[in-house]
């Protein structure tokens, strides 16, 4: 059974037994002119994650570990968009207003669709929710309990929003949760570092934290180039 190195201690993964969780890598968080961007922050923050979320992604589907992607979103008589949300954007730029991708974070428009370096395929579930936590108000809970999961793969963005929110409700939903630090990114790094280490801190009380390379290691060893035996030998 793979064993990963992790904060804080290493976690067992059975590979029939995982889900990998890609957490709203949509063009409205990652590009000018977005939802991000609206909400006053630099958008270009967040393009660290990108190749090793397009690396862990691969890694999944190589070890055959099934890939879900969500999307955070509206629909488009945004009926189902709390005022309260709404309303923390400057007005002409609030959610459901015209923008350089379409109405901001509305299903359906060229912003909402997760980027093409991380295409879903055909074959992955993406799940669209309306709020933080990609438990809330959708189908994902269900998805999981019908694939067997118990332990969840997390990357994506932003670290202290969206994928903290789902790694909080997985947890006390009884999933076992691995961050993938160098697949997460926030606006904020001060917040990426502190969101990380609230989910190891206290013998792992969200969960544990690795990266993308000793995950892959451990899934993979075959393709593992192991630079301390070719030191020993
Ligand atoms: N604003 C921010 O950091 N994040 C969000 O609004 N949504 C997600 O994290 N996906």
């Amino acid at each position: 059974m793979p064993v990963i190195p992790a904060d804080p201690g290493p976690i067992e993964i059975d590979p029939a037994r995982a889900a990998l969780i890609v957490i709203d890598m949509q063009r409205d968080f990652l590009e000018p002119g977005g939802f991000g961007a609206a909400l006053g922050n630099d958008v270009s923050r967040l393009h660290a994650a990108v190749a090793p979320c397009a690396l862990l992604i691969a890694t999944a589907r190589e070890a055959g570990i099934p890939v879900l992607h969500t999307r955070e979103g509206h629909r488009p008589d945004l009926s189902d968009a709390p005022r309260a949300k709404v309303e923390r954007s400057p007005p002409g730029m609030r959610i459901g207003d015209p923008g350089p991708m379409g109405r901001i974070l509305v299903r359906g428009e060229p912003g909402h669709e997760i980027i093409p370096d991380l295409a879903p395929l055909p074959n992955e579930p993406v799940i669209d929710k309306p709020g933080k936590g990609a438990f809330y108000q959708t189908d994902l809970e269900l998805m999981l309990r019908n694939l067997g999961a118990d332990v969840l793969l997390v990357a994506g963005v932003t670290t202290e929003v969206c994928v903290h929110t789902t790694v909080r409700e997985a947890n006390d939903r009884g999933f076992r949760c691995l961050v993938l630090r160098d697949a997460c990114a926030s606006y904020f790094p001060d917040f990426h570092a502190a969101a990380l280490a609230m989910v190891s801190a206290q013998g792992g009380i969200f969960g544990w934290v690795s990266d993308v390379a000793a995950l892959r290691a451990a899934l993979l060893p075959g393709l593992h180039h192991d630079s301390r035996t070719e030191d020993a030998a």
